[in-house]
């Protein structure tokens, strides 16, 4: 399968096209709105057929492309079943896998950062969404976040995949790409291996971080896809 990592410079976003290769066929994982020129171009200009828009979830920070690429693609919005999010096509669950071509990618239901987080599994690599970021992890202090359960969900799933596993994250806010879980194991100062749960949650429960700048506009926003608000004749712009 090959992949195509993007980044939202604004929200500090990683989004990523996966294709199969000889299919064509494609999925889009956390498409920001801001960005829906740079993916709808690219989409065309590699040749793909967009199936899917996979969120890790409900996000906080920005608002979501997939209602405008539904639209703009017919493609099948997914987000995890617990985001009660109805204007998604499928809600999905840890342990589903999505065909792509003669591909799969396989589900993992790692809650923590909130109570929707899915990771999506492909050969070689992981999109953790906001469970583990490179160094860093999500926070848990909102949307029925939990630290116990995000370190849970790291080390008993992520952590227990192969350590040559691309880790592909939904944030970065340190300058970082990608690493691998090997790397995170050992070199994460929140996760890795000189702290246990209770530091680690102790950490997580100290942050005092400031809400995201954006969370009354992205929270109803994203349970609509990113269409509330939005004309949608703007979609006939693409
Ligand atoms: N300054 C950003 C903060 C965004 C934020 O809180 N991001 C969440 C992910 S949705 C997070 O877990 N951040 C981890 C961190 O900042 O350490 C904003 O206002 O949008
Ligand atoms: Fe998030």
């Amino acid at each position: 399968m090959e992949t195509r990592q993007l980044y939202d410079p604004e929200s500090s976003t990683c989004s990523y096209l996966v294709w199969d290769r000889e299919s064509r066929e494609a999925a889009l994982i956390d498409p920001v709105q801001e960005q829906l020129n740079r993916d709808i171009n690219l989409v065309r200009e590699l040749d793909l057929q967009l199936k899917y828009t996979l969120e890790t979830h409900v996000h906080a920070d920005h608002v979501t492309g997939s209602g405008v690429l539904r639209k703009t693609f017919n493609s099948i919005v997914m987000v995890h079943e617990n985001s009660r999010a109805k204007c998604a096509d499928v809600q999905i669950k840890g342990g589903d896998f999505i065909p792509l071509g003669t591909e799969k990618i396989h589900v993992l239901y790692t809650p923590g950062h909130t109570d929707s987080d899915v990771s999506y599994l492909i050969p070689g690599a992981v999109f953790t969404g906001d469970a583990l970021l490179i160094r860093d992890c999500g926070r848990t202090d909102f949307q029925s976040g939990d630290a116990g359960m995000l370190y849970d969900s790291i080390t008993q799933q992520l952590f227990t995949l192969a350590d040559d596993t691309i880790v592909y994250p939904g944030h970065d806010y340190g300058g970082h790409s990608f690493s691998s879980i090997i790397e995170e194991k050992l070199h994460n100062p929140r996760i890795g291996k000189d702290t246990n749960r209770d530091d680690f949650i102790r950490i997580m429960n100290n942050l005092k971080l400031p809400p995201p700048q954006r969370i009354h506009e992205a929270l109803p926003s994203n349970l609509r896809c990113g269409t509330q608000g939005l004309d949608l004749a703007f979609s006939a712009n693409y």
